[in-house]
């Protein structure tokens, strides 16, 4: 199947010379070669507190599905006498998923209150060796809503919390001397493990837009959110100090194959305001919802929901892919909030082959090993490579590797890195090396973090990763901060994780109906054009290359042919047999060569077709042309997309003798579309995803009378 991308199609269209795009479907996953391979793909997961269990107390209001969202939409308990105190406590049972591995990290993010202060909530994890609760934290809660966070990233203390059957026993207790009610808004439990087997990849997409609903742009604008860097998308509150914007993102996946959706912000106030809100847009109710609310401070925050629930996935995720995230905020007078960042990430299964790469080598450009070398790189197990600054208080390692995929059927390059600092820094600069430029490009910046953080950067543009991935497939990586101060620098993991299918991406040149324009300033200017701004992957010509099929035409056709750069496949057209003399087409035989035959190139089976009968403006396929078709396309299969030329329309010359044939022989395999001319004016149409296209005549370069037909995989 293929689908034609209106977006795409319309701003080829924009341009001087007429463009599709078709986009193939990529074929089935190699699962086998993924699984021998060192697979570094990391999923983080959440998974939500299901059956509540109540010990001590009851719950009065509310329920366990309050629980998803911070949103100060609460599971209210009153509490119950347990000996000398009051006391709150329920357990929940929770099964992780695909837990292939073992667990990187384990997050447990609590919020709650209690109506009395000084109340206190520990959070127990059930130990299955031991086969006893265990107190995992403790803190006070009071009257307002408080955040609790457990964090644990070493693998051996987590393995003992989760079951041979990937089960996980939480216990969550409140005590107070006094009777109290609490208040739980929130409670997720979040954890990273490392898939053996799984095309389940990350992608991370930054934002860059947004819409203002209240309030003013005091400083910079949108495209400030893509970093984290402490620059800031600056809005002024309205005249009811507020503030509210939205962003949107549209995701190259689609909503079906999306497993967890991560929404990250990062922003501060000029001065403390009522709480923010960080919304996403519902679609199946149109409206927005809260995710995650949080103290507007004058300090920097960092906030970060996710879900890995499909039924929040299927509500927050568009049919098109989007995502629109929100934030909101007022306060009793004016001020200014500073957005640093703001960033969708998601985990989804691809239908399209996957492989990590593991750096080859670790070099430094400033700075020194103290521990660990280019191999500690290569898993999430907090075996790790630590530099220290040097004497200008400044790291930067590079890192390269070798892939062995040709780059043309690559379509998405994600590279992660796990790392952090001792202290904090100024910002990290995560490089690839432009071959075209040979220099580092900047995609990801990003303050450092005392704490592990996955810096990730995705690119998504076939085209564009051409210069990021060599001709031999050599990749190169760089990270890079300074500080004012002596640090140390520790990297867990680098991973070059790429998609690629049987499809590559390129754009081939299709002319027609040459025959007017054969020898002429016009028809070389063509030429050039195709030669020194369109570098077709070739160039298919639909026949009449010839007014009248002279010998002296035909020369010239090779002539002027032989101008143009690469590959050229020509068909025949009526012009070239039908004027001359009755041996038409063994003319054509003997000066250009099959009057049908098929080539592939990058995935694709290409036919050109003979339509054309001595002395005969209409059309014909014989029998012996579509016995040999039948021959080709059997040994080609039923899935390798396969496109069709021939000189007569396909679909508008309903007299074509054999058509009924052809179309009913084709029926059973990939075929994305038909190619002809002859009508010397310009259409398509797609039925079924097959486009169907028929192309003007060749006349002169200003009218660009040519199509360039470009292929991608798709999804
Ligand atoms: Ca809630
Ligand atoms: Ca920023
Ligand atoms: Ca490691």
């Amino acid at each position: 199947m293929f689908i034609l991308n209106k977006k795409l199609i319309s701003y080829f269209l924009m341009l001087m010379f007429i463009a599709l795009l078709i986009s193939i479907a990529a074929v089935s996953v190699n699962v086998a070669q993924a699984a021998a391979l060192n697979y570094l793909t990391e999923t983080t997961h959440s998974v939500l507190i299901g059956t509540v269990n109540t010990i001590y107390g009851a719950v009065t209001s509310g329920s366990s599905n309050f629980l998803r969202t911070k949103n100060q939409g609460y599971m209210v308990m009153s509490s119950a006498s347990n000996g000398t105190e009051q006391e709150t406590s329920f357990w929940s049972e929770i099964t992780l998923d695909s837990v292939d591995t073992y667990i990187m990290s384990l997050k447990i993010d609590v919020a709650a209150k209690t109506s009395i202060s000084n109340s206190t909530q520990k959070i127990y994890l059930y130990n299955y060796d031991t086969s006893a609760y265990e107190e995992v934290k403790s803190s006070s809660i009071n009257t307002s809503d408080t955040d609790v966070v457990y964090l644990n990233e070493v693998n051996s203390t987590i393995a003992k919390y989760v079951s041979a059957t990937n089960l996980l026993k939480i216990k969550i207790v409140v005590t107070n001397t006094s009777s109290f009610t609490a208040s739980f808004d929130y409670v997720n439990i979040i954890y990273e493990y490392q898939p053996q087997v799984s095309n389940r990849v990350v992608c991370t997409y930054n934002v860059d837009n947004a819409t203002l609903e209240e309030g003013t742009i005091s400083a910079n604008n949108a495209i400030y959110l893509k970093d984290r860097d402490a620059s800031y998308f600056s809005v002024d509150s309205s005249a009811s100090n507020k503030v509210a914007w939205n962003s949107i993102v549209t995701m190259d996946q689609p909503r079906s194959q999306i497993k967890t959706l991560i929404i990250t912000y990062s922003g501060k106030y000029s001065t403390s305001c009522n709480n923010s809100w960080l919304s996403l847009w519902n679609y199946e109710t149109g409206n927005w919802e809260v995710i995650y609310n949080f103290v507007s401070n004058t300090s920097t925050a960092i906030v970060r929901w996710l879900t890995s629930d499909p039924a929040y996935i299927n509500k927050f995720v568009s049919e098109f892919n989007d995502v629109k995230v929100r934030l909101y905020n007022s306060a009793s007078a004016s001020f200014t909030r500073d957005a640093d960042y703001l960033n969708v990430t998601i985990y989804y299964d691809t239908s399209n082959s996957v492989k990590s790469f593991s750096p080859d080598t670790l070099e430094l450009d400033y700075g020194t090993i103290s521990s660990g070398g280019v191999t500690n790189l290569s898993a999430f197990d907090n075996s790790s490579v630590v530099i220290n600054s040097d004497a200008a208080n400044k790291i930067a390692w590079k890192c390269q590797t070798t892939i062995d995929v040709d780059r043309q059927y690559i379509k998405f390059l994600t590279v992660m890195t796990r790392v952090k600092v001792n202290t904090a820094t100024n910002s990290q600069y995560f490089s690839l090396w432009n071959n075209s430029t040979s220099s580092w490009n900047v995609f990801r910046t990003h303050t450092s973090s005392t704490n592990n953080e996955n810096l990730i950067m995705t690119l998504t543009d076939p085209e564009g990763l051409y210069k990021y991935i060599s001709s031999s497939g050599v990749i190169k990586a760089r990270l890079y901060n300074s500080a004012s101060s002596a640090f140390t620098r520790t990297t867990d993991v680098l991973t070059f994780c790429i998609e690629y299918g049987t499809v590559g991406t390129f754009e081939f040149a299709h002319l027609s109906d040459v025959h007017e324009l054969i020898g002429s300033d016009n028809f070389k200017a063509i030429i050039n054009e195709l030669n020194n701004s369109i570098y077709p992957a070739f160039t298919a010509v639909t026949g009449d290359i010839t007014d009248h099929g002279t010998h002296v035409q035909y020369d010239q056709y090779i002539t002027d042919k032989a101008l143009i750069n690469g590959t050229v496949y020509t068909g025949p057209g009526n012009h070239d047999v039908r004027w001359w003399n009755a041996n038409g087409k063994n003319d054509w035989k003997t000066k250009i060569g099959d009057l049908y035959y098929s080539f592939d190139y990058s995935g694709v089976h290409f036919v050109m077709m003979d339509s054309t009968v001595n002395l005969e403006l209409d059309e014909k396929f014989g029998k012996a042309q579509l016995s040999w078709l039948s021959n080709d396309l059997s040994s080609v299969g039923t899935s390798k997309p396969i496109v069709i030329f021939a000189h007569h329309p396909f679909k508008i010359h309903d007299n074509v003798t054999g058509k009924a044939e052809l179309l009913d022989l084709v029926k059973n395999y990939n075929v994305v579309a038909f190619i002809s001319g002859h009508q010397h004016y310009y259409g398509y149409t797609i039925e079924n995803g097959v486009l169907w296209e028929y192309i003007t005549y060749i006349k002169d370069n200003t009218s660009q009378e040519y199509t360039t037909v470009k292929i991608t995989p798709n999804d």
